[in-house]
């Protein structure tokens, strides 16, 4: 398997992520603005299959409808003349003044009000241009003092949002669904719903929970000190993993967005294994977009710009063949036994079992040798380990 992306891969790219010109919280732009239509041209050429956009990413804030329009026009064009399509979109809550206090949550209600215009529109435009997934990141949803943001009003003024767009999908009887990403600060000192585990009990919560899942990222739940693999086990496990946004990220520190795999290499080989080898009889268990969210360095020129955008494509691929040769290695599959790790998906309790029968099994208790456990047979963990590293550093 060549390591050469195909639009069977289904690669997707946020507009915001190769336009991402240099400007952070220290310092200004480093390169010049980066026109819609060459970016869907440059992705063809690599080998993606989607482009991904916010509102203001394809129109400036404020844009009348006349600038709007011809955007929109030019990005259809584009699209026409590459193949390229539109998986996701999503709308900036974030950037302007006016959602300095957040967008469905700001203080504000006025704010608030046109926060669900503004969405209203960008997921208007979303389903002409055939997205199946609406992303919702709520950056500025949060505080940085306690007593300014009634938590609890804050999530019954999220749901009240989310209900209401859902309600207005089903009433146009719209293929698209919501995928709320977590992150648990930054730009706000807390963001509300700040990790997997948050958002799939919110979820929980609203009057049409099946249509809205979690796009978690790889930068945000590590960022929370979390295992993203792990995170993304249990999106899947809960049927919620509607869309993911692969990065790089190095510890828990500010946001990095770097390229996918340049952060913890061993988790985004556990990720590649999981969605590409965890579901049934080993096969997928995540048929959505690989959609990359992150941010070509500041440091970069166009170049580096395209070289890093090929380098999150080439690198899950690599970590696909790598993941593919771990699971067909029988040492791999012997030591996978020895640990146990099948047994684990056998169910604890017999068929029709009862607390009078398992009460009656000596052997789940009183003639159960606890003390065989001291010194006893280990798991060999490590040696699993091991096994995946060399494979991951192809020593194998
Ligand atoms: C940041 O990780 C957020 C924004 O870039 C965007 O709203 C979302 C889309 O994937 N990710
Ligand atoms: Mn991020
Ligand atoms: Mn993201």
């Amino acid at each position: 398997m060549a390591a050469t992306p195909t639009r069977e891969d289904k690669f997707s790219f946020g507009l915001w992520t190769i336009g991402y010109n240099g400007t952070d919280p220290f310092g200004g732009p480093t390169r010049p603005p980066l026109d819609v239509v060459e970016g869907v041209e440059k992705l063809s050429e690599l080998g993606a299959y989607g482009l991904t956009f916010h509102d203001d990413d394809l129109f400036a804030f404020g844009s009348t409808d006349a600038e709007r329009q011809k955007q929109i026009d030019r990005l259809k064009q584009a699209l026409a003349d590459t193949g390229i399509i539109i998986p996701m979109v999503t709308t900036n809550l974030f950037s302007a003044p006016v959602f300095k206090d957040g967008g469905f949550t700001s203080n504000d209600r006025q704010v608030r009000r046109f926060a669900i215009r503004k969405v209203l529109r960008q997921l208007e435009l979303g389903v002409e241009l055939g997205a199946k997934t609406f992303v919702m990141w709520g950056g500025r949803e949060g505080a940085e003092y306690d007593s300014s943001k009634n938590i609890q009003a804050a999530l019954s003024r999220y749901k009240e949002a989310v209900d209401f767009l859902s309600e207005h999908v089903l009433s146009q009887g719209w293929d698209i669904r919501f995928a709320i990403e977590p992150k648990p600060n930054e730009p706000r000192g807390d963001i509300l719903l700040p990790t997997v585990g948050h958002a799939l009990a919110f979820i929980d919560s609203l009057e049409h929970p099946e249509l809205v899942g979690v796009n978690p990222e790889v930068g945000h739940e590590t960022m929370a000190g979390l295992n993203f693999a792990a995170g993304i086990a249990q999106a899947l496990y809960h049927g919620k993993l509607f869309h993911i946004d692969l990065n790089g990220q190095r510890s828990i520190k500010y946001d990095q967005d770097l390229a996918f795999g340049h952060g913890d290499l061993h988790n985004a080989f556990a990720l590649v294994d999981l969605l590409e080898n965890g579901g049934p009889n080993g096969g997928p268990s995540y048929d959505g977009p690989r959609h990359f969210d992150y941010k070509p360095s500041r440091t970069e020129d166009f170049t580096g710009v395209w070289d890093s955008a090929a380098a999150n494509m080439r690198t899950y691929l690599l970590l696909k063949e790598r993941a593919a040769a771990f699971r067909a290695d029988p040492e791999v599959q012997e030591a996978l036994a020895a640990a146990k790790v099948f047994e684990l998906e056998q169910p604890t309790l017999n068929d029709g079992e009862t607390v009078a029968s398992i009460t009656a099994d000596r052997s789940a208790y009183e003639d159960f040798d606890t003390d065989a456990y001291f010194g006893g047979k280990g798991f060999g963990f490590v040696r699993l380990q091991q096994l995946a590293t060399e494979h991951l550093l192809g020593a194998r």
